[in-house]
């Protein structure tokens, strides 16, 4: 276990004098002294319990500052400091032969980093992460006698059934050009097929439950959990994908339905990010490839995304299992009672395959496209289209938002 510290130590700068820590005005001095007071202390007494101490005051202050108002307004400062106190915590945590728990939590500490904080010294947590993965025992060694031995949650998930006439067109493979005049310039939506075959997703790494527990197990990540994000019991929380897939996907622990779907998956494990590849059509759009998000879709059978509408193109990649979705045009917003609430304005108050038509009469007037989507599909959603999605069974998607 000596050899954690090693690699912990080689990614750290050598000197006192070269280790960074500037901020602007806006971190109080007792602050900025304590990050000084840790650093010190890591190049001359690092096993100290003292480091740890400062770590955690770091972390607790500047956690207050993150929760304080709301995110968008949280000083990218005030998320640099809590890096650093998650970098001290996680050198603390690793530096005399640490115990599997220990380097599973100093783990957790640089995925607290990469979701609530702000890159710091190069991307320090994100180098570290990975040099922790490689000491953890391997997440499918403890399972190996069982590997999907267990059977997954078998939910009652409903097979729509698709009236033909309104069944989104599909397209091999189109050229640029034609993507362009017939799809993107008039706004109509698509499913493209034959453009992700290549994707290491597909072919080199099949993603599997197993695949994902070997990649990304023992990674942190926000999860929502409830049936959808308009209902009242909805919550978001941070758990392991281990967890994740033993609670919600093989439903040992507990009831209910968990969705993994973010956007900071895709940058937290990079070797998720390397199996898919942006679609090609995006370079029609003006902003660069980095203005791209790409959200990750992981769940069981059953999830729903309430019919919403996006600022962006979106193009929704299929890679495991099979989703229902319905498109309605921006044109029908006035049938689709979207909510009053700022926060909400974006999503319909209809229970779009159990509409409430006596509150929503106009809902019934609202022409739509459906579709089922399969492996391999690619569906351009155009901009401001609202879509509602229901998992059909276990499944994994991806979406690149572009402009
Ligand atoms: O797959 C889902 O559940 C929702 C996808 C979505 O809303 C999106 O890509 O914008």
């Amino acid at each position: 276990m000596a050899s954690i510290w090693h690699g912990v130590r080689a990614v750290l700068p050598s000197t006192v004098s070269e280790f960074p820590l500037e901020f602007n005005e806006k971190i109080e001095f007792s602050v900025l002294n304590v990050l000084e007071l840790a650093r010190d202390q890591l190049y001359s007494a690092p096993d100290s319990p003292a480091s740890a101490e400062k770590a955690q005051v770091i972390l607790d202050y500047s956690w207050e500052k993150l929760n304080t108002g709301t995110w968008r307004d949280v000083d990218k400062e005030w998320r640099r400091v809590y890096s650093y106190g998650c970098l001290f915590k996680v050198l603390s945590l690793c530096h005399t032969n640490p115990s599997q728990y220990n380097i599973q939590e100093a783990i957790k500490t640089c995925d607290m980093s990469l979701i609530m904080g702000a890159a710091i010294m190069d991307n320090i947590l994100q180098r570290l992460v990975g040099i922790l993965r490689m000491q953890m025992k391997s997440p499918n060694q403890e399972r190996s006698e069982e590997p999907c031995s267990k059977k997954m949650k078998q939910d009652c998930v409903s097979e729509p059934v698709i009236n033909p006439a309104q069944e989104v067109p599909r397209i091999q493979c189109p050229s640029l050009e034609r993507f362009r005049s017939d799809f993107l310039d008039p706004q109509r939506p698509v499913i493209i097929e034959g453009i992700t075959d290549h994707w290491p997703a597909f072919t080199k790494h099949p993603w599997s439950i197993d695949y994902l527990r070997t990649v990304a197990g023992c990674r942190t990540v926000p999860i929502e959990v409830g049936s959808k994000y308009t209902d009242e019991e909805w919550s978001q929380k941070l758990i392991t994908v281990n967890d994740f897939i033993d609670r919600y996907i093989i439903g040992t622990a507990e009831n209910g339905v968990g969705y993994l779907a973010q956007h900071q998956l895709f940058d937290q494990v990079p070797e998720l990010k390397e199996d898919i590849r942006i679609p090609d059509y995006c370079c029609l759009g003006e902003g660069d490839e980095d203005d791209i998000t790409i959200n990750a879709w992981f769940g069981p059978g059953g999830t729903v995304s309430p019919l919403h509408q996006d600022p962006q193109q979106n193009f929704l990649a299929q890679v495991v299992g099979r989703k229902y979705i319905r498109l309605y045009s921006p044109e029908e917003t006035k049938n689709l009672y979207p909510h009053q609430s700022q926060l909400l304005h974006n999503t319909s108050q209809v229970e779009v395959e159990n509409p409430d038509l006596v509150k929503f009469p106009d809902f019934s007037r609202a022409s739509y496209q459906e579709c089922v989507l399969r492996p391999g599909d690619v569906l351009f959603i155009p901009l401001q289209h609202w879509h509602y999605v229901r998992s059909l069974e276990l499944s994994f998607s991806v979406s690149f938002w572009w402009s």
